[in-house]
């Protein structure tokens, strides 16, 4: 009976505290818009991992709360002595088990969606080049040979960033793309995005690289390809 109403109390706390926790995401969402075909399956593999650690945080917290004042300590100190003969061994075990599966299921799934990610950036639709230095950001668009301070990018296709840096390390972040490249001196990196929502968002580095490091950013433009095209008809390169 004792044992009953034990797990009574800790299962019962464990499942209100993991709705409220699950209200709490759900009405507060920590992630910003997904504004790319990545993003959906960045946010897949985020939101899986945070469903599933909920629930299973929740039962360690309140089994762990219930022990505190369960178990406390007494006199009787042979009392809990014996802990190799108990029965509690086998929940140990298990938990073992269970663990190690969610873990391997965790990282198989993770290595999953990082898999769709890396086939996916196999053929871009178009390049543009992107270099970075301190403290600004310069895009380089071979099609139309032409620069521009701010990143303009059609809706729906597959781009390819060649990104460069003329001094220190730097990185590549629009929060909305979800992925995120550094940027090295010396070396070429790319990073295969494909925008599906059209709107203004912000590039910043995501790499300390100096003092002015937190106003390195730049404007990013999702637009349709008329207005795409447009950018570069009035011959307003700077
Ligand atoms: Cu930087």
């Amino acid at each position: 009976m004792k044992r009953l109403r034990a797990l009574v109390i800790v299962v019962g706390s464990a499942t209100i505290f993991s709705l409220g926790l699950g209200w709490l995401f759900n009405t507060y969402p920590m992630m910003p818009l997904a504004a790319s075909q990545e993003a959906v399956r960045v946010d897949r593999a985020f939101n899986g991992l945070l469903w599933l650690s909920i629930p299973i945080y929740s039962l360690v917290m309140a089994s762990l709360i219930y022990a505190l004042f369960a178990f406390k300590s007494s006199d009787d100190k042979a009392r809990g002595a014996n802990y190799e003969n108990s029965r509690g061994r086998w929940v140990e075990s298990l938990w073992l088990v269970v663990s190690l599966v969610l873990t391997l299921g965790l990282a198989g799934f993770g290595s999953y969606e990082l898999k769709h990610i890396l086939a996916d950036q196999k053929n871009a639709d178009m390049e543009i080049q992107v270099n970075a230095s301190q403290f600004s950001w310069e895009f380089f668009y071979p099609e139309h040979e032409a620069y521009k301070p701010q990143l303009y990018l059609p809706v729906n296709k597959k781009v390819r960033l060649i990104l460069k840096s003329a001094d220190v390390l730097h990185s590549f972040w629009v929060p909305e793309f979800r992925l995120k490249q550094d940027v090295l001196p010396n070396r070429v990196t790319q990073l295969v995005i494909t925008p599906t929502i059209k709107g203004d968002y912000q590039l910043r580095c995501s790499e300390l690289c100096g003092l002015d490091h937190t106003v390195m950013t730049a404007q990013v433009h999702v637009v349709d390809e008329e207005t795409y095209t447009q950018q570069f008809a009035e011959g307003d390169s700077w």
